[in-house]
């Protein structure tokens, strides 16, 4: 087993290499990007206050919003002509948000997916399927050139065009699969239609994420690949993909804490929650050149695990996320996570893992909820019965989960459309 020399330091070792970080990074900001300094300067924070990690309590948030109000270069530290790359993700609403790597940082997010890699169980001699979408989306390019560092082969085909995914995968020995959890089931139903045996794809691992994906979702693609499917997680601003990741235990995963410093805060108070509670992860880079954040709110919901993780490494490690705080429905009041959804469906003998949400208001106004599920084509071909009491069952458990009355519609096979990257389950109709 290779670890990074970083992946087994103490905690004592690793709380001086952030601190050490963490003033570097704090002072960075303060010099170089006048939104920062007004942000401190209005707080009444000087860089000489933050003497460790356990005054970063002290500095203000940044979030999403500044980005935007800064849009494209305003949060940058360094001149342009440091930079070797952009990325931007869309996002669902407004203006993009816009990232900048040195050279330095393209290095360092490199040597982390080569991490990711290993974790997953990969070494040099893989054959790295990459079919993250390449372009301004950091799935793409991040784990292309993490793969690279560690010195295995990848293949960039990027998503799309599945048929030619398998042809490539069978013909090209692809080892280890990397690309969203739903293109992952997408593929698999690709590779059954056109009648490829598992025994002609060498796949043992995936690497899946950019998306929510539940712990019965991973059994199910483990299950149609004969992988591993191991969870990553990142996003465009602290980074891209490689933030966190797991290792071949599956028991949530490990924040590389030498780049990132997390933080579990309450959404409402901004204050930090008891370890080991759920709340908003909100992560300070402390390597970064070209984009550095402090105390990012990322809108994601998760929990530190504490305990100590079987693997050696003693990172801290998170809770696969349990949802957004911004993808969080309110129906009629109530709060509902798509997650806790998708743990019903999938934990129902016969449905496909291929559902919808659809969320519209009532002439009367009330929210309503329809969750529409596919079923199997053996399934589907049986009686009207079988249909209506599978449907009355999925409701009850979702009912009994959230506390709200849903209606559930099981639909033919194949009528929910694929993704080819993030996978859209949310259909909110409402005009709020
Ligand atoms: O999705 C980076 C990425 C690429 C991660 C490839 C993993 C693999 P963004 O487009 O900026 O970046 O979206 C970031 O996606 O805040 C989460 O809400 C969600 N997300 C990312 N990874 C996971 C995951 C990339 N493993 C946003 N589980 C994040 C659940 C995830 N949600």
């Amino acid at each position: 087993m290779f670890y990074h020399k970083e992946e087994s330091i103490s905690r004592e070792e690793l709380n001086r290499l952030q601190s050490e970080r963490l003033i570097k990074t704090v002072k960075h900001v303060y010099d170089n990007v006048p939104f920062y300094k007004k942000k401190f300067d209005s707080a009444g924070i000087k860089p000489s206050d933050i003497k460790g990690v356990e005054d970063l309590a002290k500095l203000p948030f940044t979030t999403k919003g500044d980005l935007r109000d800064n849009y494209p270069y305003g949060l940058f530290a360094v001149p342009m002509k440091d930079l070797v790359r952009i990325h931007a993700s869309s996002g669902t609403t407004g203006k993009m948000t816009v990232v900048g790597y040195t050279q330095t940082d393209i290095s360092t997010w490199s040597e982390l997916i080569a991490r990711c890699i290993v974790m997953a169980g990969g070494t040099k001699d893989d054959i790295i399927h990459n079919a993250y979408g390449y372009g301004l989306f950091t799935g793409g390019l991040g784990v292309h050139y993490g793969a690279e560092k560690l010195g295995a082969t990848v293949i960039p085909v990027s998503g799309g065009n599945s048929q030619r995914q398998i042809k490539i995968m069978q013909d090209f020995g692809s080892t280890i699969l990397t690309c969203t959890p739903s293109y992952a089931l997408n593929l698999a139903e690709t590779r059954k239609e056109m009648g490829v045996d598992l025994k002609d794809i060498k796949l043992k691992a995936g690497i899946f994420g950019a998306e929510p994906w539940s712990e019965n979702m991973r059994r199910d693609i483990e299950k149609l690949w004969g992988i591993d499917a191991i969870d990553i997680y990142g996003l465009s601003e602290i980074m891209g993909p490689g933030v966190a990741c797991e290792c071949l235990e599956k028991k949530g995963l490990h924040v590389f804490e030498d780049h990132f410093i997390p933080e579990i805060i309450n959404p409402e108070t901004g204050r930090q929650v008891p370890h080991g509670q759920k709340g908003e992860l909100v992560f300070t880079t402390i390597t970064k050149e070209g984009i550095p954040l402090i105390r990012y709110r990322t809108r994601d919901i998760t929990r530190m695990i504490p305990e100590k993780c079987k693997c050696g490494r003693t990172s801290t490690r998170m809770e696969r996320l349990s949802g957004r705080t911004d993808d969080m429905l309110i129906i009629r009041g109530v709060n509902v996570f798509p997650s806790e959804i998708e743990m019903v469906i999938m934990s129902v003998e016969g449905v496909e893992p291929h559902y919808q949400i659809v969320v519209d208001r009532a002439e009367h106004g009330l929210d309503t909820m329809e969750v529409q599920v596919e079923v199997n084509e053996k399934l589907f071909s049986d009686e009207i019965k079988v249909l209506e009491n599978l449907e009355k069952k999925i409701q009850k458990e979702i009912e009994s989960v959230l506390g709200i009355g849903v209606s559930v519609k099981l639909v033919e096979p194949k009528s929910i459309a694929r993704s080819e990257g993030k996978a859209k389950r949310i259909v909110d109709k409402r005009k709020l």
